[in-house]
């Protein structure tokens, strides 16, 4: 990693905490719920050295994993942000051991770092890509597509997405809704990249069934089963064709050497607030390089933010395979950023200090419907 900018030190002097509501273009299904209206936090540091923005990608319930936003108010603002206080000036490398006492709740750590990330690279004037030590200008990108009430809905929600450009799809499935709708989604695109999701939503007594899915050409099983079976994704990558991807297993470098360790899969997806955050996450990724294992980048139908950032680490060299970084029009009519657009299957990675992107205070402000403030006590 860079390291041009490693004599500053920052005091966070305040922690502005806002809860967004942003409606999805088209709600969005998986076998833990529909999402319509999503709610979402963001977080801003301010420092002596300046402001830095960052995402915080936990759900309002606990159903992907267990982090949830009313848990998470309490856990910034009883044991996270007091604990950066107390320990005064710092960078962003030094958050995750300042707040290595307070056990889990990654995510939340994750958004911490982030915004200081973002100070401290702004200060640096250099970009989340440079810092990294991403190579490519612009990354392969695909698209995540919800369950349907009908087999013909999705059918037709995937030529949407095909005819805006995209070249990777995954589709969510569940008990039910699962070999017949890819199998039809495989039919009318024959030469698309084509992917499934489960969400923890099988049990390995469902092995010979989900077997069925290794004639449909996948790049790969998405988490079929519960976020602590590896041994169970062991089973499954032994008895299937089709590649074993972890997501909800993922939560820590640790994670991933021992799922790797017990062949609990062939591809990891980084999603970098699961793991504690974008540092966590490039070690991961180092990790999985090293070993041949290819990775994508998870997504969490984030702000401009999220993706800014998601863009730049996905342009790491390990990762190999397209990640869900969809456009800002598959998620949002209006982002409280710029737009990202994608140009033959591929988004730009931003090239600006820190990560990025400006925030539309206006409209922050607007669709915000709670805001906090933390400062030292
Ligand atoms: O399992 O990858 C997942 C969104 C929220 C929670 C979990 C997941 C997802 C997605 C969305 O699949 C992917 C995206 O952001 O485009
Ligand atoms: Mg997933």
């Amino acid at each position: 990693m860079d390291d041009t900018a490693s004599d500053l030190r920052f005091t966070p002097q305040l922690f502005e905490l806002r809860r967004l509501k942003m409606p999805l273009v088209r709600p969005f299904r998986t076998s833990f719920g529909t999402e319509t209206v999503r709610e979402m936090m963001i977080a801003r540091v301010v420092t002596e050295h300046g402001e830095g923005w960052a995402e915080c990608s936990i759900e309002s319930d606990p159903l992907y994993l267990s982090e949830f936003l009313d848990a998470a108010d309490h856990v910034f603002s009883d044991h996270l942000v007091p604990r950066l206080f107390a320990h005064g000036a710092l960078r962003a490398e030094d958050v995750a051991d300042v707040l290595e006492p307070v056990k889990g709740h990654r995510m939340a750590k994750a958004t911490l770092e982030m915004a200081l990330l973002d100070v401290q690279l702004r200060a640096a004037g250099i970009s989340f890509q440079q810092y990294i030590g991403g190579t490519s200008t612009s990354v392969e990108v695909g698209v995540s597509v919800g369950i349907t009430d009908t087999i013909d809905e999705l059918v037709s929600n995937v030529a949407g997405y095909v005819e805006d450009g995209y070249t990777r799809v995954k589709l969510k499935i569940e008990p039910g809704f699962d070999i017949e709708p890819v199998r039809r989604v495989r039919e009318a695109n024959p030469d698309i990249r084509l992917q499934v999701d489960a969400n923890t939503a099988y049990f390995v007594e469902d092995i010979d069934h989900l077997a069925q899915l290794d004639e449909l050409a996948l790049l790969l099983i998405e988490q079929p089963f519960g976020e602590d079976d590896l041994v169970g994704h062991a089973e499954l990558a032994r008895r299937i064709t089709t590649p074993v991807c972890l997501d909800e297993a993922i939560r820590s470098l640790d994670h991933t050497r021992t799922a790797l360790a017990l062949n609990a899969a062939h591809i990891i997806n980084i999603k970098p607030a699961r793991v504690g955050g974008y540092l966590a996450a490039v070690k991961i990724h180092d990790h999985c390089r090293a070993l041949g294992i290819p990775v994508w980048c998870g997504g969490m139908l984030e702000t401009g933010i999220g993706r800014a950032a998601n863009l730049a680490l996905a342009s790491l060299p390990g990762f190999t395979l397209p990640g869900d970084i969809s456009a800002t029009k598959r998620y949002w009519t209006q982002d409280i950023t710029r737009p990202f657009e994608m140009v033959d299957g591929r988004i730009e990675v931003p090239t600006g200090p820190g990560f990025g992107v400006d925030v539309d205070l206006d409209f922050v402000e607007e669709i915000t419907f709670e805001r906090r403030e933390l400062r030292p006590v």
